[in-house]
């Protein structure tokens, strides 16, 4: 079969493209840890903050093992803020969080980590990271969500 030089040249240029993004999303995906998140669970956006038998109604960090801590967190715009706001986790701490909003769409994005999520009413987004560095760690909404969008973050505190 005949193809032309030029043809050919653009054949293997397009296959060299193909293999170089595919191997980009294979090392961004795979060496580099991105967290592809999930829905963890689905729960109801108008009772989760209510409903004593959801992790939501009383959220925070709780302790699971030596290091190993899960911690629950609401977003809401009324007022706007993620409860709680404020967390504190020793050196080499692995944190599972899980989100979810009362409300609207929010987001999540964790300073120093690779987390970085949407939040869904309705919807518990989870995500886990390893604090092997003390310091201030800020957490923000990244999604507008209303007028006091601005207002939306906090900070986990890793020493
Ligand atoms: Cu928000």
């Amino acid at each position: 079969m005949h193809v032309d030089t030029y043809e050919r040249y653009w054949i293997m240029l397009t296959a060299v493209v193909l293999i170089v993004f595919t191997a980009a999303v294979g090392i961004s995906g795979f060496m580099m840890g991105v967290q592809v998140p999930v829905p963890e669970a689905l729960v109801n956006p108008n009772t989760v903050a209510t409903d004593p038998t959801s992790r939501f109604a009383n959220p925070g960090l709780r302790q699971l093992a030596p290091n190993r801590y899960e911690a629950y967190i609401r977003a809401g715009s009324s007022p706007w803020k993620f409860v709680p706001d404020k967390l504190e986790v020793p050196v080499g701490s692995t944190v599972t969080f899980y989100v979810t909003s009362v409300d609207v769409q929010h987001g999540f994005k964790l300073e120093g980590t690779n987390i970085n999520v949407q939040i869904l009413p309705g919807q518990v987004s989870k995500m886990t990271a390893t604090f092997k560095t003390p310091g201030k760690y800020p957490f923000i909404c990244t999604e507008y969500c209303g007028v006091g969008h601005q207002n939306m973050f906090g900070e986990l505190t890793v020493k």
